[in-house]
């Protein structure tokens, strides 16, 4: 953390980023971190490949992140750009890019398996694969770095530790996130608030859609593996973002006969955003890693381009190597 944290010290402009299809925990550190480095005279911006989905609108009341189609100025003269969440460059589209040309440093601080297809220098980047959150990590750097916590940095937070144990279901039996939650709680956050955005924001439609999506579950391997298919043209008819998709497969989890689970969401034609979960009996992050993608010990995922029933055959071969034997 030490390098991190002296370059932060040392660099004036500094960009934060996500992964594509941002998520609470990515988001919350973002929004957590441009405050705590406002309160020492950072120049900050959130740069990130995607807008916001809808249910995050709350973390930037302000209107703080850009995207490249709504840059407020170029990228030039950025001193250092930290990515949070993921330590896969593909997942930053485009914007990998701008700040390999712009940036004269990037850090990654993550919490997901490093990738054997992009190595880092674990000195000059943040990965710590037992945290249950980005946000665990980032609440550390922000103590490194002797920032003092107000709502306005707490919040956002709070969010990613919230969202990334969902609700404290995945905290990997270690208190810290549950002890983090209680110290940022201390900060005037409307922690119902967040709970609402994160998990109490269903609309009725998309109560209709999971009746659906729940209804056509398919069971492979005796049971022990679902496979869930969400197709392009019920969230288009339903008006439904993707990230209105996150959701299910935790649900799915829920099956107590399950040990692990697939969720094939259909992003254009021909391609596919696959998302493995595993109760914790076989390591889903090699099976991900096998096909292009990563993540986690028990949650990763990929995307893969063909036809449904080629992937889904693909996929099926990979978990036979898990499941098989
Ligand atoms: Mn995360």
């Amino acid at each position: 953390m030490k390098h991190v944290v002296d370059l932060i010290k040392t660099s004036q402009n500094i960009v934060l980023s996500t992964h594509t299809q941002p998520d609470g925990d990515g988001l919350g550190c973002q929004f957590s971190f441009y405050w705590a480095l406002k309160k020492i005279g950072k120049r900050v911006r959130i740069v990130n490949p995607d807008r916001l989905p809808r249910k995050y609108l709350f973390l930037d009341e302000n209107g703080i992140l850009e995207t490249p189609n709504t840059l407020r100025s170029s990228l030039e003269g950025v001193d250092l750009v930290l990515i949070f969440d993921t330590n896969d460059p593909e997942l930053l589209l485009e914007l990998w890019n701008s700040f390999k040309t712009h940036s004269k440093n990037i850090c990654f601080v993550d919490h997901h398996s490093a990738l054997k297809r992009h190595p880092l220098d674990p000195e000059k980047n943040i990965i710590d694969v037992n945290a249950s959150s980005t946000g665990q990590i980032v609440f550390e750097l922000i103590k490194a770095l002797r920032v003092d916590f107000d709502s306005q940095i707490a919040m956002p937070l709070y969010t990613s530790i919230i969202f990334d144990t969902n609700y404290f279901k995945y905290v990997r039996n270690s208190p810290t996130p549950h002890l983090i939650a209680a110290e940022l709680l201390k900060h005037q956050i409307d922690a119902q608030k967040v709970h609402r955005h994160l998990f109490g924001n269903h609309s009725p439609v998309k109560l209709k859609f999971l009746a659906h999506i729940l209804t056509n579950i398919d069971y492979e391997f005796d049971g022990r593996l679902a496979i869930v298919r969400v197709q392009k043209k019920d969230l288009d008819r339903l008006g439904l973002e993707a990230d209105e998709t996150r959701d299910i497969i935790d649900m799915v989890m829920d099956i107590e006969s399950i040990e692990a689970a697939a969720l094939f969401r259909e992003d254009a034609p021909s391609q596919f955003k696959i998302s493995f979960r595993s109760k914790g009996m076989y390591s889903v992050s090699q099976l991900a890693q096998s096909l292009g993608g990563g993540g986690h010990e028990f949650a990763s995922g990929t995307t893969m381009n063909g036809t449904y029933v080629e992937i889904k055959a693909k996929v099926l071969g990979a978990f036979e190597k898990i499941f098989g034997s």
